[in-house]
């Protein structure tokens, strides 16, 4: 299968970087096919930088239609775009923070979630109430680490998230940790062999959520909101995002 692996910043390094943890757990059928938006922020760490990741996000689903990709995941805990790309594709789209907070909930009666900026936190509580999830999701917890100086996979900014894990698994009384961030995937093993409970990079779950969906043969519902954009002219730059006749 084709899966469109959609970094919502601009920074080309975290790309790789994701489409590395990406491709380590994908199947030997499953290819990659790693893109960002051809304009935007260089990282995601608030509500404006959302706005136009979710814009670039349209942007690359329309763009790589000609490519036909059996699925497509979003790799920024926002999930930016998420609804918007259901409607463009028919392919299944899975955001990392809602993929890893069902795969949370399956081994855990309550996880937290540690992420980058503390006040990105409000974005990931939000999802938890908009996913349905208030329940399990015992806390969200910023390490002010800013998401760029993640970008050497961030090894040495390792012990500084095991620490809040650590005072998250104690203070929310949960036993896993989501880990906020498409940079932080490169630090999962590590954080689960140090912490002793399941740390969970929505990065690789939502890849095999994908491969699971797309192998079971479903895709994005086309009756009601999901269905394929109306027909309409954009002006400026936006101009080619328009959706056609058709
Ligand atoms: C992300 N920002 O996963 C989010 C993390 C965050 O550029 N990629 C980003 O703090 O929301």
């Amino acid at each position: 299968m084709k899966l469109l692996l959609i970094n919502p910043n601009t920074s080309k390094s975290m790309t790789a970087g994701i489409a590395k943890g990406a491709r380590a757990v994908a199947s030997a059928g499953t290819e990659i096919l790693a893109v960002q938006p051809s304009f935007g922020p260089l990282s995601i760490e608030g509500h404006y930088d959302e706005a136009f990741a979710a814009a670039g996000v349209a942007e690359q689903v329309r763009l790589a239609a000609p490519q036909r990709p059996d699925a497509v995941v979003i790799a920024c805990f926002g999930d930016p775009g998420l609804e918007a790309a259901r409607e463009a594709t028919q392919a299944p789209v899975l955001g990392i923070a809602e993929a890893a907070f069902h795969a949370a909930s399956m081994v855990a009666t309550g996880f937290s979630v540690v992420t980058t900026m503390t006040r990105t936190c409000i974005i990931a509580e939000r999802l938890v109430q908009r996913y349905g999830f208030e329940q399990q999701c015992r806390g969200v917890h910023g390490t002010d680490i800013a998401v760029l100086d993640l970008e050497d996979g961030g090894q040495a900014l390792v012990s500084q998230i095991e620490q809040v894990a650590r005072e998250a698994l104690s203070r929310d009384r949960s036993a896993a940790i989501v880990l906020g961030c498409a940079g932080m995937t490169a630090l999962c093993q590590t954080l689960t062999q140090r912490l002793g409970v399941p740390v969970l990079d929505g990065v690789a779950v939502a890849v095999k959520f994908a491969e699971a969906l797309v192998g079971l043969g479903l895709r994005t519902s086309k009756v009601g909101d999901y269905a394929t954009p109306l027909a309409k002219t954009y002006t400026g730059w936006a101009a080619p995002l328009g959706w056609p006749n058709t």
